[in-house]
């Protein structure tokens, strides 16, 4: 090739001069070089163009509303919480793509103690090119052999070792260990890794070399890892600004500002991804036809055209081929070229340093041309150096540009004006590069005049960073182990559940045969669901879930009509004397007569109560414990409607015709009945847990008769109160039982009911703070509260409606201080705690189900059940999870849940209605 006065094309340059007709005269050499030089220079306006197109591309991208290929990416790195400053350990570090074709392996200490120090261990591993461009897997097994070259010199042993990932490439993370690359930069360009959890090859190559037990626990941006190790003295950084190969930054934005993630308190830090900014009316009037021959030139042409202005992977070339255009048109080195300064990236970052160092640039300068086969006059040498300035003060500028965009941008998402902030800086161009940090600091203060930004250099290119991440991940990551094995026992499997199954069907037996059993299998003297003719007036009680009612039921031929009045029974009437509640009984309903212009009518009356009563007939029922947080002197053993006769008595004046005792399971299978012939299961999912249904007369050896059926109320809160549901209780369980007023005493509601659950929550949240894992360890003076976390916010925190911040709103009422992490986990234990729950609930209707199919010699039998109770209703899943455990556990019934609308009272009143009516045709 002929290099002297020969205009020869480099691949893919464009014939900088325009074509004959509009060629600009022809410029002397001197020209020339200024012209080229000119191409570099960028206005302040140019500048600001590009600041504010930039921020509006990083605001459009925050609210999700970029287009397909946003110019820049904004992607959340899931680093939320800054170093506590408490870390500590030893944490292995990779760095992947930061500085080049190269990767470090780091060995860091985290001493815990603030300005205590411990200088990490590392080792440069050089990448060979073919790995570079090759397979991906071929890149991330040469990364686990440089892992283990570094580790067989380190003294590890073979305890199990954490590693953070530095890996400086554009990816879509989905949490602290998961990262899907989107696309290779800075002259990488693997197959097969695109659009891969790069955590996952890392892993992968790792277990294929076998050598050393390492856990992946986090993969962070080279940004991230300079911000997070910006010396605490300085207080945090909230910048990270990296220019090296390639450029980029990240900052610590707003958590509500980012629409991908469910936040609204706190901050996360976010990677620009700046490098691939290509808003084409801001850069067009910058970009020279140097940029589009190196682009067109590069592994990715059209891509990271940002970057490919800044960062050091490109200002070698840029300088390279200016040198050589000016060379071939004679305006350079007489005209003459050489092989090394036509090739691409014969010229590198280092040359352009050394040629720009103040002190020595023009020795410099002859060296380096020199090493590219030329030979300068100091004309020459000045004009390159005029050149590499050219390049580099471009560089910077436009980084500052950048900056001063994310400085805005940080303004507004902090609703502050002037803004004090530290940016931590990192990469070879900002080390090695003589002048790049000064004009960068002179042109963010003229973009951001209000801004006040100190630079914070990183001292070990982030790895102090990565590692700090990597504590915090492997934290986090400790902590969500111990919290899967706090819930791991709140996880049922089909087998458990299946054992629970039968269990309860052999305690219903028993308790049918009046044998040992926990299940009391209570007959109800209720023979027969409604059949439609019942008529008449009548008033209802409804004692026993969240509150009190009386009621007025008018049954007609159009339907029933339901007037009720709620009234509270205080605690201290439920923990008192039973005359003394009994009284408030008769109290509320004199209330309601007279509200309902009712007194001095003796309705028949139907009292809903809902405990474990032994009932002799159908107007006695003899109380045998009470439950649900109720414990009234002088009941047990005793007929409650006998104890509300003698109230009334007690209230002269007051007549009332006690014709029925049922219990809320009845009323409540009666009521749904009364819609649904085949409702013949009634589930009581409230304060306290039961059910009801209908069992063959031959199988109930208490009462007389081997025909007909007869319904029985089971207890089947009472279930397990011989130890039989010992395997599945757990600490948390105990704990809860032995707090209660019946210890040992309705294991089964204790594990279902709305009673309990919030508490079981409360010592679970309680036991995870005391290992550090909840509220940073702190226990909260709000959480030793009994019963101060209610059943009622599990509904709330597992509503799929409600986002993250309004389950910390909940929490923070409670005087909660949280982070979002501990937000999440709350949410996890509460449903744990609900499916078991449900899970159990479930299990519990499948034996019964199953007992009636047998019971009646079915291949399937369809049946409904008449559900009531304010967990089962309110709970956003636990109706569905009940549903799918009973199809799991008794595919042979199908099953349909009839929500009770109007309550028990309803079904107490048809109970009385039966009554009169079957009393009506025994008079006649
Ligand atoms: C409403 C019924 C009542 C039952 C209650 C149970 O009318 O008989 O006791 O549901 O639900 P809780 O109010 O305990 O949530
Ligand atoms: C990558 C960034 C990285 C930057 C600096 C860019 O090419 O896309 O992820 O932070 O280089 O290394
Ligand atoms: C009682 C049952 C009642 C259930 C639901 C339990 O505590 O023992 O009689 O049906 O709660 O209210």
């Amino acid at each position: 090739m002929d290099t002297i006065g020969a205009t020869c094309l480099l691949p893919g340059e464009r014939a900088l001069a325009c074509p004959q007709e509009n060629r600009p005269p022809l410029l002397d050499s001197s020209e020339l070089g200024q012209e080229c030089l000119k191409q570099f220079e960028v206005t302040r306006s140019q500048l600001q163009q590009i600041q504010v197109s930039l921020l509006g591309c990083m605001e459009r991208a925050l609210k999700g509303k970029a287009d397909s290929a946003p110019a820049v990416r904004m992607l959340p790195t899931y680093v939320g919480s800054v170093p506590h400053g408490t870390e500590k350990g030893d944490f292995l570090v990779l760095e992947l793509g930061a500085t080049g074709a190269s990767l470090r392996v780091l060995w860091v200490t985290l001493t815990g103690t603030e300005g205590y120090k411990v200088e990490p261990r590392s080792q440069e591993f050089v990448i060979p090119q073919d790995v570079v461009v090759g397979a991906g897997q071929q890149l991330f097994d040469f990364a686990a052999h440089c892992l283990s070259e570094f580790l067989d010199a380190q003294p590890v042993g073979n305890q199990p070792l954490q590693l953070g990932f530095s890996f400086s490439f554009p990816c879509h993370q989905t949490s602290l260990d998961r990262s899907t690359l989107i696309s290779w930069t800075k002259g990488f360009k693997c197959s097969g890794v695109e659009g891969q959890d790069v955590v996952q090859l890392l892993r992968d190559a790792i277990q294929r070399k076998g050598t050393y037990n390492i856990d992946v626990v986090a993969v962070v941006n080279d940004t991230v890892g300079t911000m997070m190790g910006c010396e605490l003295g300085a207080g945090p950084c909230e910048v990270g600004l990296i220019v090296d190969t390639g450029t980029n930054a990240c900052y610590m934005e707003e958590a509500r500002h980012v629409a991908a993630l469910d936040e609204d308190r706190g901050r996360t830090c976010v990677s620009v991804e700046w490098g691939s900014f290509s808003d084409d009316g801001a850069l067009a009037p910058v970009l020279t036809t140097f940029d589009h021959v190196l682009d067109q030139g590069s592994l990715n042409p059209g891509a990271q055209r940002f970057e490919k202005m800044i960062g050091g992977l490109y200002l070698g070339e840029l300088v390279r081929l200016v040198l050589a255009h000016l060379a071939q048109h004679g305006a350079l080195f007489g005209g003459h070229t050489s092989p090394a300064l036509l090739s691409p990236g014969s010229l590198l970052l280092e040359h352009v340093a050394e040629m720009e160092d103040p002190c020595n640039g023009a020795a410099h300068t002859h060296t380096v041309l020199q090493g590219l086969g030329v030979s300068p006059d100091a004309s020459d040498a000045e004009l390159v150096q005029r050149v590499c300035a050219a390049v580099c003060s471009r560089a910077a500028r436009l980084c500052a540009a950048a900056l001063a965009a994310v400085l805005a941008r940080l303004q507004h998402s902090r609703e502050q004006r002037a803004l004090q902030v530290a940016v931590a800086t990192g990469g070879q161009v900002f080390e090695r590069h003589p002048r790049f940090h000064n004009i960068l600091k002179e042109t963010v203060m003229h973009l951001a005049p209000e801004c006040e930004v100190s630079f914070i250099p990183s001292v070990d290119g982030g790895g102090r960073g990565v590692a700090m991440v990597t504590a915090v991940a492997a934290r986090l990551a400790a902590h969500r182990q111990l919290l899967e094995e706090t819930l791991a026992p709140f996880q049922l499997n089909h087998e458990q559940l299946g054992a629970v199954q039968a269990q309860m069907r052999e305690a219903m037996v028993r308790g049918l045969r009046g044998e040992a059993s926990s299940l009391r299998m209570l007959p109800t003297y209720v023979r027969a669901t409604p059949d439609g003719s019942e008529r008449g007036d009548f008033l209802a009680l409804d004692l026993g879930g969240t509150n009190f009612r009386v009621l007025v039921v008018h049954v007609t031929e159009g339907g029933v009509q339901i007037t009720n009045q709620v009234y509270s029974i205080p605690e201290g009437v439920a923990q008192g004397s039973g005359q003394q509640l009994f009284d408030h009984i008769v109290d509320c309903i004199v209330d309601f007569q007279q509200r309902q212009g009712l007194s001095g009518q003796s309705l028949p009356l139907g009292f809903t109560f809902s405990f474990p009563c032994k009932q002799l007939g159908l107007d006695q029922g003899i109380l045998l414990n009470w439950t649900k947080g109720f414990n009234a002197s002088d009941c047990e053993g005793q007929d409650v409607v006998c104890l509300l006769r003698e109230a009334i008595r007690r209230r002269q004046a007051v007549e009332l015709n006690v014709v029925a005792i049922v219990n809320d399971t009845v009323g409540t299978m009666m009521s749904c009945g009364y819609e649904d012939p085949r409702c013949e299961m009634g589930l009581i999912v409230g304060t306290g847990t039961n059910a009801c249904y209908m069992e063959e007369l031959r199988n109930v050896t208490s009462v007389a008769g081997d025909s007909g059926h007869m319904c029985i109320n089971m207890e089947w809160g009472a279930f397990g109160d011989d130890g039989s549901l010992g395997l599945l209780s757990t600490c948390f369980d105990a704990i809860v039982d032995q707090a209660s007023i019946n210890p040992g005493k309705q294991r089964f509601e204790k594990m279902i009911s709305g009673m309990y659950l919030g508490e079981i929550v409360r010592h679970i949240l309680l036991h995870l703070t005391s290992c550090g894992v909840l509220f940073r360890g702190r226990q909260a003076q709000c959480l030793q509260t009994k019963d101060i976390f209610k059943t009622k916010f599990l509904s709330e925190i597992e509503s799929d409606s409600l986002a993250l911040r309004q389950v910390r709103a909940i929490l923070e009422d409670l005087g909660l201080l949280l982070t979002s992490d501990d937000a999440l986990m709350v949410r996890e234990v509460c449903q744990a705690v609900s499916r078991r729950a449900a899970r159990l609930c479930g299990a519990g209707v499948a034996a019964v189900v199953e007992k009636i199919r047998e019971n009646r010699g079915l291949e399937v039998l369809t049946v409904s059940v008449g559900v009531d109770g304010t967990l089962y209703k309110m709970h956003p899943h636990f109706s569905s999870l009940v549903a799918t455990t009973v199809r799991e556990l008794a595919p042979r019934c199908a099953v349909s849940f009839l929500q009770s609308e109007d309550g028990s009272g309803k079904g107490a009143a048809l109970v009385t209605a039966v009554a009169c009516r079957l009393a009506q045709t025994a008079q006649v």
